[in-house]
């Protein structure tokens, strides 16, 4: 059934929530939409390796490090070198208003960083707001030449396993660790109906962590672009999305469906157990003291 009640431009479709498990608990091959969920064993390491590397492509990857979120950069890169894209080209953009506080990691053939310093910003949730604004704007200056795929990630977090070139799509969303199992009317979308982010409860496919965004540069300047349109939108309106930009990403995904996603072996949470269906923790946020790390908790 299609109906027209739109909001804004887009169009709503309503249809059965997917699942993420099948009934013997094991991830589903496939978002509805044919976008693959990429997991263990849905992919030879070595032969999509293989097949990529005649591309010659570049992937670029923005973190964002304020404040006393350098003490990540560390662990976040040395992992990443031991994990990421190893043996294909990767551009670093980490953003920084503490640039002497980058560590010097030592980093593998073709792999290369830089440093962009920003303004200090005294709320988190302004860090967190801008950095859509930001990669719309880095997007812009330089990755259209520089890159062919970006991924945003978040720094406070660390590689365990392989991340690789199975990861890329046009389009790329990471399914939320916490929410996999939940009914998309328990989702924590933003339910105000005057935020640019609003979902309805009868809407809703997964759950995306805003720790993870990625795809083809223009794709993902798609995303930031909106995103960051419709952040200006609720803060105009004195409004705040309940997950900041995680609400507007969710917003997104619902209406411009990626093409492929992560399932969440690439976007653990070192607080959860691991679970029978996750074969492989690939990524993961590691724990820490809010009241210790934020600008203003
Ligand atoms: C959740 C999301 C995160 C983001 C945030 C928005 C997941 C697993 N986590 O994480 O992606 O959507 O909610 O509210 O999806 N940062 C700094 N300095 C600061 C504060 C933040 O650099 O003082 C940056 C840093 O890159 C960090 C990111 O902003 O990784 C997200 O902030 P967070 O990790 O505090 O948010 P969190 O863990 O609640």
């Amino acid at each position: 059934l299609v109906y027209l009640g739109i909001t804004f431009h887009w169009i709503k479709l309503l249809y059965k929530p997917p699942n993420v498990l099948d009934s013997e608990g094991n991830f589903l091959p496939m978002a509805p939409w044919s976008a693959p969920i990429v997991r263990e064993g849905s992919f030879d390491p070595k032969l999509i390796d293989e097949i990529y590397k005649k591309k010659n492509i570049t992937i670029a990857t923005t973190v964002f490090a304020l404040g006393k979120y350098t003490q990540f950069l560390k662990d976040f890169l040395e992992s990443a070198e031991q994990n990421y894209f190893v043996g294909f080209r990767v551009h670093y953009y980490v953003f920084t208003d503490l640039p002497e506080q980058v560590p010097t990691v030592k980093l593998g053939g073709d792999h290369h960083l830089t440093v962009l310093k920003v303004a200090t910003s005294n709320r988190w949730q302004e860090i967190s707001l801008r950095r859509m604004e930001r990669m719309e704007k880095l997007i812009e200056n330089r990755l259209l030449n520089e890159a062919d795929y970006v991924f945003s990630l978040d720094v406070d977090s660390k590689f365990y396993g392989r991340w690789g070139v199975e990861s890329l799509g046009s389009l790329v969303g990471a399914i939320h660790p916490w929410y996999y199992k939940t009914h998309n009317e328990w989702f924590p979308y933003e339910r105000r109906p005057e935020s640019q982010a609003y979902i309805p409860y009868s809407e809703g496919d997964y759950y995306y962590g805003g720790a993870v965004i990625g795809g083809l540069v223009k794709d993902v300047y798609q995303l930031a672009k909106t995103c960051r349109e419709q952040l200006d939108i609720d803060a105009a309106n004195s409004i705040e999305a309940a997950w900041q930009e995680e609400s507007h990403l969710n917003k997104y995904f619902l209406y411009n469906k990626p093409s492929k996603l992560l399932s969440p072996e690439y976007l653990w949470d070192d607080r959860k157990s691991k679970t029978p269906e996750i074969k492989i923790i690939r990524f993961s946020q590691v724990y820490k003291n809010y009241h210790e790390i934020r600008p203003n908790p």
